[in-house]
């Protein structure tokens, strides 16, 4: 049985990943850190009780600012594969936390690598390091393949910028298997709710409940490359299983405007939008609503109003607030060697990823609905 440690185990592609690893066979230990409140909802489904004979799913407390933490964890779990997903994932939130944003994301992969060659594990431990799009930033050249030069445009890409070299530099002065996977944007259901893609589909799913009034954004113009979580994570396996250590892009190969998602996650539920006015001003207005796809997708009866009752009000304004200091404005990605030297095939395309997290939050919030109404209170009610 391998056994594989995964750091931000707790977070979207971690919990993917883990449910993989666990299919496949693996012993899969990962990393959470303490908090106040829970934090294992998107892993609880693969939870054992640990007073059960040899679970295979053990999580560590731990954190990627602490090397000694991270030592005594590889120390003891020895493991033959190490995901390093942790880190502080938010490109508008690294702006605001640079410093802590280069100590977990960049220094952080250092400690593991480290870790592993100072344990005299470099020869057993093979290191994925989640590298990212946002290295190419300000666009030198489309699409953006394995050869295309960085450019980072915000702490977040500078840190991530320092571990795509420390791993490279590792792999060549110490012979380590260690490997980059550079992947584009990619989102489920399971996606942090402040991320672009699942505010709009959180939020698109409240407002043809009838439970929202507005969604406001920051940047509609921003073209993305966006994938599913699910097929990334193959991805990821498949780049420690190869012969050779290598770095690989991860993308569809097809962009899409911000603007554009908001349109199809609508359409989703049978509301049609139309965006008039520039900059700070453009406003997303409910021009329509197609009833037989409104009524199947929200289970609203003819008898509800939901969204019914707000065509021609403006649903979609900007706030200035969700802008960045420094944008990436297009990212379309390359995945030519990816698909020829891992035979990585992805299932989803973008249709098909908006049509699975509008059902996901439509269903999760409808329940919020159903209870609100039987009297319940709803803690999270986040936005
Ligand atoms: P998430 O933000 O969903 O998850 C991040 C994980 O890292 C969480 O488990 C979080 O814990 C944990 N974490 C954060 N800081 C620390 C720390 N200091 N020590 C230990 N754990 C920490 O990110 P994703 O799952 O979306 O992304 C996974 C990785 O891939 C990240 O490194 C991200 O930068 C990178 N990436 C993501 C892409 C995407 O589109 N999703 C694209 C390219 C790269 P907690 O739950 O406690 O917050
Ligand atoms: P990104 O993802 O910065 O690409 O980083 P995010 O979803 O946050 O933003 C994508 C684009 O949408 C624009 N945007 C908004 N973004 C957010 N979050 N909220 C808004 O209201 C909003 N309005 C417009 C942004 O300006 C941006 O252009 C993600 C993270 O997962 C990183 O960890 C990962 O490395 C990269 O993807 C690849």
């Amino acid at each position: 049985m391998k056994t594989a440690l995964i750091t931000g185990i707790t977070g979207q592609d971690g919990a993917y990943l883990a449910e993989l690893l666990l299919e496949k066979g693996y012993k899969v230990h990962g990393i959470k850190r303490r908090a106040s409140l829970f934090n294992t909802d998107r892993i609880d489904h693969l939870y054992q009780d640990p007073h059960e004979k040899d679970p295979r799913l053990v999580l560590h407390y731990g954190d990627l600012t602490d090397s000694m933490n991270l030592t005594r964890i590889i120390q003891e779990t020895q493991p033959d594969e190490i995901y390093n997903l942790a880190a502080m994932s938010h490109v508008k939130v690294s702006f605001d936390t640079p410093e802590y944003t280069a100590n977990a994301d960049g220094i952080g992969t250092l400690r593991i690598l480290e870790a592993v060659r100072l344990l005299g594990m470099e020869k057993k431990t093979r290191i994925y390091q989640a590298s990212t799009s946002e290295l190419y930033g300000l666009v030198q050249a489309v699409p953006q393949s394995e050869t295309t030069p960085f450019y980072p445009r915000s702490p977040y890409a500078v840190a991530k910028l320092y571990a795509y070299w420390i791993t490279v530099n590792y792999r060549e002065a110490y012979g380590m298997f260690a490997c980059n996977g550079i992947l584009f944007n990619h989102e489920s259901p399971l996606r942090g709710e402040t991320f672009v893609t699942r505010k709009i589909t959180r939020a698109i799913s409240k407002i043809a409940l009838g439970m929202q009034k507005d969604l406001y954004m920051g940047n509609l113009d921003a073209k993305r490359d966006w994938g599913h979580a699910k097929d990334y994570v193959k991805a990821m396996y498949l780049i420690l299983q190869q012969d050779v250590a290598e770095d690989f892009v991860i993308a569809t190969g097809v962009t899409t405007k911000v603007r554009d998602f908001i349109k199809m996650a609508a359409a989703e539920v049978g509301l049609m939008l139309d965006f008039s006015g520039e900059g700070v001003d453009e406003i997303g207005v409910l021009v329509g609503i197609n009833e037989p796809v409104f009524e199947r997708a929200t289970g609203c009866g003819s008898d509800e109003t939901g969204a019914r009752a707000r065509i021609g009000e403006t649903i979609v304004r900007i706030d200035p607030r969700y802008f960045r200091p420094t944008e990436v404005d297009l990212l379309i990605g390359d995945p030519t060697k990816s698909k020829e030297k891992l035979g990585w095939v992805p299932e989803y395309d973008l249709k098909g990823l908006v049509e699975d997290m509008m059902q996901a939050d439509v269903k999760a919030f409808r329940r919020d609905r159903d209870l609100i109404r039987a009297g319940h209170s709803i803690l999270n009610q986040a936005e």
